[in-house]
C-alpha cells in the first residue's frame, strides 16, 4: 500500500491544489452556483467510501460489503425526505445533467412533447435546448420570460396546450424572480403533463423558507447539492406525495431510470457527504445563511443599480442577479468577466432574455451571493463590492467586440494583456484580496 502523500508522489497535482486553493481564499467567489463545503462535508467527500461499489439500492445491492455504504445512504434519503418535504428521494444520481436525463428516461419516450424555459431566457439545457440530449432526442418547445424578466405563463399556457407536453420543466439557471410552481402545476395538470421542477439553484433557500417550495405542486423535484444547498458535487430526485398520486408506480420508475437506466456503480463518497451537507442544512444555522443569502443579493442588486448598472428584471428575489451589458454594447459579457477576475472577482458571462448577441458571446454577466455569504459577509460588503464590479466594468467600455471572427480574436488578445496591466484593476485586486484576508474559509 502506497502511504505517501500527495505532495510525494505527484508534487504538480499537489502544486495545482495549493494554487486553487489559495484562488478561492483571496478572491471573490460570485458565480452563483458555486459555494464553499465545511470540512465535515469535505471530510465525507475524501473517505475510504470513493473504493466501494455497491450497484443497486440499500439491502438490495448486486455486491457485497455494503452495510456502513446502505447506512450512509439511508441517512441521506430520510434526511433528504424530511428537508423537502417528499415521499420518496434518490440520492445516486452524479450530477444535475445525469439526474434530468433519468426523469426523460422514467417518464418519456423519445419523440414525445416536452416543454421547458429557453436557455438564452435563463432556462437549463437539460431542459430542452437544441444542442442537449433533451432537445436532440425530445420534442421540445420552450417557453420564455417576458421583457420584465417574468416567466410569460400566457405563452407557457398556449404552448402546453397546443403540444399536449408529457413533461413540464419549472426550474433554470438564471432567473432572478420567484418561481410559480402552482401556476405552472395547474398548467400542467390541465394537460395531464408531469411538472418536474428543478429547483438546483434554490434548494437552500427552499429549506430556509425564503423561496416557496414545489414539494405540494410538483410529480417530481430534482436538484444538484452543491449551490445553495453547500454540499458536494452530486444530484438528487425526489417524488412527491401528488407525483405517487398520479403514479403510484413513480419513485420506483425513478429509481429504475438511474439505475441500471442510466448510471452503474453510485458515487458513495458522495452519497455520505450529501447526507452530511443534508445535516448542516437542517440546523437553525443554516436558516440564517439562506435569509442572509438572499439580504445579500437584495443590497447588492440595490448598489450596482446605484451605481448606473441595470440590471435584469431591476432587481432580484432570490440568491442571483443578471446585469445587462448592452447600454454599453451587445456582447460585453466576455469583457466585464475577464476584467472582473483581473480584479479577484469571479463571475460569469451569461446570456440575458432577449439577447441581441449570441451564448458565445452574450450580453450580460451572472452573479451571486451564496459563496460570499458562507464565507460571512453581509450588506455592508456588498456595497464595497457593488462599488468594485461597477469600476471594473467601467475599464472595459472602451474595448468594443468585432463582427469579424479574426477582428475579434486579435482585440479579445489585446483586451486581455491589457488588463493585466491595468492599474485600476490592481487597485481593486489588492482591495479585494484584504476584504477576504478578514473572511477567512478553511485557514483558520
Ligand atoms: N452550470 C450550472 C450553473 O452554473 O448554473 C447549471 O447547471
Amino acid at each position: 500500500m502506497n502511504k505517501k502523500t500527495l505532495q510525494q508522489t505527484d508534487p504538480e497535482i499537489k502544486q495545482a491544489l495549493m494554487k486553487e486553493e489559495a484562488r478561492q481564499e483571496l478572491g471573490l467567489e460570485m458565480i452563483p452556483s458555486e459555494n464553499f463545503v465545511s470540512k465535515a462535508v469535505m471530510e465525507a467527500m475524501g473517505s475510504v467510501m470513493t473504493n466501494k461499489y455497491s450497484e443497486g439500492y440499500p439491502k438490495k445491492r448486486y455486491y457485497g460489503g455494503n452495510e456502513y455504504i446502505d447506512e450512509a445512504e439511508m441517512l441521506a434519503v430520510e434526511r433528504a425526505k424530511k428537508l423537502f418535504n417528499v415521499a420518496h428521494a434518490n440520492v445516486q444520481p452524479y450530477s444535475g445533467s445525469p439526474a434530468n436525463a433519468a426523469v426523460y428516461i422514467a417518464l418519456c419516450k423519445a419523440g414525445d412533447h416536452v416543454m421547458g424555459q429557453s436557455l438564452p431566457d435563463g432556462g437549463h439545457l437539460t431542459h430542452g435546448w437544441k444542442t442537449s440530449f433533451s432537445g436532440l432526442f425530445f420534442n421540445a418547445v420552450q417557453y420564455h420570460v417576458k421583457p420584465n424578466g417574468y416567466i410569460d405563463m400566457e405563452e407557457a399556457k398556449k404552448l402546453a396546450e397546443q403540444h399536449r407536453p408529457k413533461l413540464i420543466w419549472v426550474g433554470a439557471s438564471a432567473y432572478v424572480r420567484e418561481f410559480p410552481f402552482k401556476e405552472l402545476a395547474e398548467i400542467a395538470d390541465s394537460v395531464g403533463a408531469y411538472l418536474a421542477a428543478d429547483i438546483a439553484h434554490i434548494a437552500g433557500l427552499i429549506i430556509a423558507g425564503v423561496h416557496p417550495s414545489p414539494s405540494e405542486h410538483a410529480h417530481i423535484i430534482t436538484t444538484t447539492t452543491h449551490k445553495t444547498l453547500r454540499g458536494p458535487r452530486g444530484a438528487m430526485i425526489m417524488v412527491t406525495e401528488k407525483g405517487l398520486q398520479k403514479d403510484p408506480e413513480l419513485a420506483k420508475k425513478i429509481d429504475s431510470a438511474v439505475f441500471p437506466g442510466l448510471q452503474g456503480g453510485p458515487h458513495d463518497h458522495t452519497t455520505a457527504a450529501i447526507a452530511a451537507a443534508l445535516q448542516e442544512a437542517a440546523q437553525p444555522e443554516f436558516r440564517q445563511y439562506a435569509e442572509q443569502i438572499v439580504k445579500n443579493a437584495k443590497a447588492l442588486a440595490q448598489e450596482l443599480m446605484a451605481n448606473g448598472l441595470k440590471l435584469v428584471s431591476n432587481g432580484t428575489d432570490n440568491h442571483l442577479m443578471l446585469v445587462d451589458l448592452t447600454p454599453i454594447e451587445k456582447g460585453h459579457g466576455v469583457f466585464a468577466q475577464d476584467a472582473l477576475e483581473a480584479a479577484g472577482i469571479t463571475c460569469n458571462k451569461n446570456t440575458i432574455p432577449q439577447d441581441p448577441s449570441s451564448p458565445f458571446y452574450p450580453s450580460g454577466i451572472r452573479l451571486g451571493t451564496p459563496a460570499l455569504t458562507t464565507r460571512g459577509m453581509k450588506e455592508k460588503e456588498m456595497q464595497q463590492i457593488a462599488g468594485w464590479i461597477a469600476a471594473a466594468i467601467k475599464e472595459t467600455e472602451q474595448y468594443k467586440l468585432p463582427e469579424d471572427k479574426e477582428e475579434r480574436k486579435e482585440l479579445l488578445a489585446k483586451f486581455r494583456a491589457e488588463i493585466k496591466e491595468n492599474e485600476a484593476l490592481k487597485g481593486i485586486r489588492a482591495e479585494v484580496k484584504e476584504m477576504c484576508m478578514k473572511f477567512p474559509l478553511y485557514k483558520d
